[in-house]
């Protein structure tokens, strides 16, 4: 991040290729924690914004986007969601919509770092406001060693990590997936945050190859989160056995859009529907196939 205070504006640099900025009206909370630097500053065009070793996590204005994929086709893929595990995600805006979900008994939200709890609840209420919900457990702990010891516990496991760099890395690999797999209760699902198929396709194409390895059932789905490198996002829906249609309640469904910005029945679907070069990234193999043996319906 640039420094905010003397220029008024923020940067996020990728691959020292782009440098995307955003004009700042004022530095609300800057600290270095024992994992990395948290900042949350005021934008002028996304409101609040709070970035994490320099890289951008969430602002007030597009954060629904982000939030409402993560948490809603995973949920609604479940019948009976209880017990819900968040690993990252200390903003609370993942927490915030799977609270929305009548049948949550507790959401255990695993953040390694404080401060970003802290922080975000401090200057970030509209996102963290639900981590006061008496349903939240709270353990700030490594999520990849909280993982490991809850076999068979969690209906539904959300993973909102950073990217894979810095304390985020040691989210991505096949024994914390292996993990997650095992701490899924049977008709338990989970969805992660893939990375950008615009500026990290190398990352989005081994991430799906690492769940790939894990789960029998891996679908990937997209949307827009314009403050992120790329803009264009994934996330990855992985279960043991049903896809996120089949065990679907149109009621539910009906209940969650009316809460929601950006998710809704349509969207809820039009999010599978995956462009050729990400369908070619991640499933190269099965692309040609797919292509030639779809029967066109429009
Ligand atoms: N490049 C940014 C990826 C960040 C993903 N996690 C965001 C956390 C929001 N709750």
């Amino acid at each position: 991040m640039s420094p905010a205070n003397q220029d008024l504006w923020v940067s996020e640099r990728f691959k020292d290729a782009v440098e995307t900025r955003w004009r700042v009206k004022e530095t609300l909370y800057h600290a270095q924690s024992e994992f990395q630097t948290v900042d949350i500053v005021d934008t002028e065009f996304w409101g609040r914004m709070l970035l994490l070793d320099g890289l951008v996590m969430t602002t007030e204005k597009d954060e629904h986007t982000y939030h409402e994929m993560i948490t809603h086709t995973p949920m609604l893929a479940h019948p009976n969601p209880k017990q819900v595990l968040v690993i990252g995600g200390g903003d609370g805006g993942t927490i915030r919509e799977v609270l929305k979900h009548p049948s949550v008994e507790r959401a255990v939200l695993c953040e390694i770092d404080q401060l970003v709890i802290d922080s975000s609840r401090e200057f970030l209420p509209s996102i963290a406001g639900a981590l006061d919900d008496p349903r939240v457990d709270i353990q700030v702990r490594d999520g990849a060693a909280y993982i490991a010891q809850h076999a068979n516990t969690f209906d539904v496991i959300l993973i909102d990590s950073t990217d894979p760099i810095g304390p985020g890395a040691r989210l991505f690999n096949h024994e914390f997936y292996t993990n997650v797999k095992n701490a899924l209760s049977e008709q338990g699902v989970m969805a992660a945050q893939t990375e950008s198929p615009i500026s990290q396709p190398s990352e989005v194409r081994e991430i799906n190859t690492l769940l790939n390895g894990v789960f029998p059932v891996v679908k990937t789905y997209t949307n827009m989160i314009p403050t992120y490198p790329g803009n264009q996002w994934t996330w990855t829906f992985c279960s043991k056995q049903q896809g996120p249609f089949d065990l679907v309640d149109a009621k539910r469904v009906e209940a969650i859009e009316k809460t929601c910005r950006v998710f809704n029945r349509h969207v809820h679907r039009a999010i599978f529907a995956l462009p050729n070069y990400i369908q070619e990234m991640i499933a190269p193999h099965s692309f040609l196939y797919a292509k030639q043996s779809e029967p066109l319906s429009v």
